[in-house]
């Protein structure tokens, strides 16, 4: 039986040719596509995810593991759409309008797909009607937002009343350096983050 000890390891260390081989392996020899993802490509992300929220390592270690865990999940997602097997939730992320900055959103998306999440990205100046019409059409659980100027903030707040105009059901969540807890109350939001590792925790509680 493949080790998936050695797949997390694999992830971990950002180690993309033994997470591909390790998840060939794996399905080779019959194991179950949801036990390679939740004991090896998760169960390695989870470990990132601690550790950077710990400082005891950066961004370019968090995207390192993220793409090896990304070419792991290419060969793993036929065969979980195979199986049946469930995302833990759908999120829907953008940066809002008026706003480029995506190297945290990319982050953060990285970060929820490494827990199992489906994560559709909207990019980056995304407007509110865009929010609204991809949130209806795609019937998300989740939806995030990241803005990283003071300028762009208020897009937040606009998208909330856009979203709760057009009924959408869709929890939402902001992120960003100038976003806050109390930004966040202010204007609505169902939870705020402060980075991608407990972007995840939140994403989990808010569709727990
Ligand atoms: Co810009 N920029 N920038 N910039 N830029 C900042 C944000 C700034 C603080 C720099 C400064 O002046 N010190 C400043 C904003 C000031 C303010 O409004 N308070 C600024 C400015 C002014 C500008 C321009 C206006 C500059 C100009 O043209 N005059 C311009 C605006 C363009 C626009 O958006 N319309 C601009 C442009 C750019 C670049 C294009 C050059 C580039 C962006 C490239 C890209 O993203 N593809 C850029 C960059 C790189 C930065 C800095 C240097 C770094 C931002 C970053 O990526 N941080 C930034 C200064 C700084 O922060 N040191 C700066 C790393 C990233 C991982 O962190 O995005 O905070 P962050 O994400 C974190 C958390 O915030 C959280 O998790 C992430 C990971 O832990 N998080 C979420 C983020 N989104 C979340 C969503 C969630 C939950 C958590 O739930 C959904």
């Amino acid at each position: 039986m493949a080790d998936l000890k050695a797949l997390a390891d694999a992830v971990i260390k950002g180690d993309q040719n033994s997470a591909v081989e390790i998840t060939k392996a794996a399905l080779g020899e019959g194991a179950p596509a949801k036990q390679v993802l939740e004991e090896g490509l998760i169960a390695g992300m989870d470990v990132v995810g601690a550790r950077f929220k710990k400082n005891e390592v950066y961004i370019p270690e968090v995207l390192i593991a993220a793409r090896a865990m990304k070419m792991a999940m290419e060969i793993l997602e036929p065969e979980l759409v195979k199986a049946g097997v469930k995302p833990v939730g759908k999120f829907l992320i953008g940066t809002v309008q008026g706003d480029l900055h995506d190297i945290g959103k990319n982050l953060v998306a990285m970060m929820l797909k490494g827990a199992g999440f489906e994560v559709i990205d909207l990019g980056v100046d995304v407007k509110p009607e865009q929010f609204v019409e991809q949130a209806k059409s795609t019937g998300v659980h989740l939806l995030g937002m990241s803005a990283l100027l003071t300028t762009t903030m208020p897009g937040i707040e606009k998208t909330i009343k856009a979203l709760r105009d057009a009924e959408v059901s869709a929890k939402v969540m902001i992120g960003g350096a100038p976003v806050t807890q109390t930004y966040a109350d202010k204007v609505g939001a169902d939870g705020y983050a402060p980075d991608a590792a407990s972007a995840v925790d939140l994403a989990k509680s808010l569709v727990a």
